[in-house]
C-alpha cells in the first residue's frame, strides 16, 4: 500500500496547494494505483521528513539538506521516496504492469521537460500564495504573512493586490507557460495521435503541466476569476487539455 504525503492547509484541509504534489497525485491516479493521502504542515515539512527518514531532495543555500514534499511510503518494502520524478520512476519498477509514466528512453526529455517549470514556480508562487494564506488559521497567518513579506519585498496589501486577476503577473506566467505549448506544436506536427506530451498516452511531464493548472484550480476554486482567467490562457488552447486530464485530479 501505498500513502502519500502532502502539504495541508490548517483551515480548508485538503485543499491541495502544491503544484509539486499534484504531480504525485496525478501520476498515482493516472496509474490507479491504490493509495491514502497524509497531509502534513508545511511548517512541519523537514521535521517530518527528518522523524520517518524521507530523503531530503535538495540542498538549503547554507548547504543543509532541504526537505520537500511529496513524498510516498511503500508499506510493502517499508520505503520512503521523495522528489515528483523520482516517486514517477519508482511507481513505474514497483507497477511494471501499469502504464509507465517515463516510458523508456524517454527520462532525459522528461526530466528536461520538469526543468522548464522552475522560473514559472517562482512566478506562481507569490500570486497562489495569497490564497494558501486565506486557509490559514489567525496566528499562522500572521506568521507566514511576515514571512511572504520578507521573501516578496512587499506588503501583504500589494502581494493580494498583485494577485488580482487583471494584474500583469498572471500574464507573465501565461507567456512562460506557453513554452510548453510551443513545444506540444511540434510534437503535434509529426504526430496527432492524443493530447499528451507524448502523444496518446499520458506521462510525467503532462503531471509537471497538470500541476501548474490544478494547484491554481484548487486554491482559487472553479468559479474564481483567476481560474477563468488560467484556464483560458493563450487563447483557450490549453482548455482540451485540462478536460482530458480532469479524471485524474481526484483527491483521496
Ligand atoms: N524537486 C521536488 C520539489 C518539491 C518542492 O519544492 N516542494 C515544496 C512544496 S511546493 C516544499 O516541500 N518545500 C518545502 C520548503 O520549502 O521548505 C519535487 O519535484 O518533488
Amino acid at each position: 500500500m501505498i500513502t502519500f504525503y502532502d502539504i495541508s492547509n490548517n483551515l480548508r484541509s485538503p485543499l491541495p496547494p502544491s503544484p509539486y504534489c499534484w504531480r504525485t497525485r496525478l501520476c498515482l491516479n493516472y496509474k490507479q494505483v491504490k493509495f491514502s493521502t497524509e497531509y502534513v504542515p508545511y511548517s512541519n515539512i523537514a521535521t517530518f521528513a527528518k522523524e520517518k527518514g524521507i530523503p531530503p531532495t535538495a540542498v538549503q543555500p547554507d548547504g543543509s539538506p532541504k526537505y520537500t514534499l511529496p513524498a510516498i511510503y511503500d508499506s510493502d518494502k517499508g520505503t520512503y521516496i521523495s522528489d515528483s520524478f523520482k516517486i514517477a520512476q519508482y511507481l513505474d519498477e514497483k507497477y511494471p504492469d501499469t502504464p509507465r509514466l517515463v516510458p523508456e528512453k524517454t527520462a532525459a526529455l522528461q526530466a528536461a521537460w520538469e526543468a522548464i517549470y522552475n522560473p514559472i514556480h517562482m512566478k506562481l508562487v507569490p500570486l497562489n500564495v495569497v490564497k494558501v494564506l486565506e486557509t490559514l488559521d489567525p496566528v499562522s497567518f500572521e506568521f507566514a504573512k511576515k514571512h511572504v513579506e520578507g521573501l516578496f519585498g512587499r506588503s501583504w496589501e500589494a502581494i493580494v493586490q498583485a494577485a488580482e486577476p487583471d494584474q500583469a503577473g498572471w500574464k507573465d506566467v501565461e507567456k512562460d507557460v506557453a513554452l510548453w505549448l510551443q513545444y506540444l506544436d511540434i510534437r503535434n506536427a509529426t504526430d496527432r495521435k492524443g493530447v499528451w506530451v507524448i502523444g496518446s498516452e499520458f506521462s510525467f511531464a503532462d503531471s509537471v503541466i497538470g500541476g501548474v493548472f490544478f494547484s491554481t484550480k484548487a486554491l482559487w476554486g472553479e468559479q474564481s476569476e483567476q481560474w477563468k482567467l488560467v484556464k483560458n490562457w493563450s487563447g483557450g488552447r490549453w482548455v482540451e487539455y485540462i478536460d482530458s486530464m480532469e479524471k485524474y485530479t481526484a483527491v483521496v
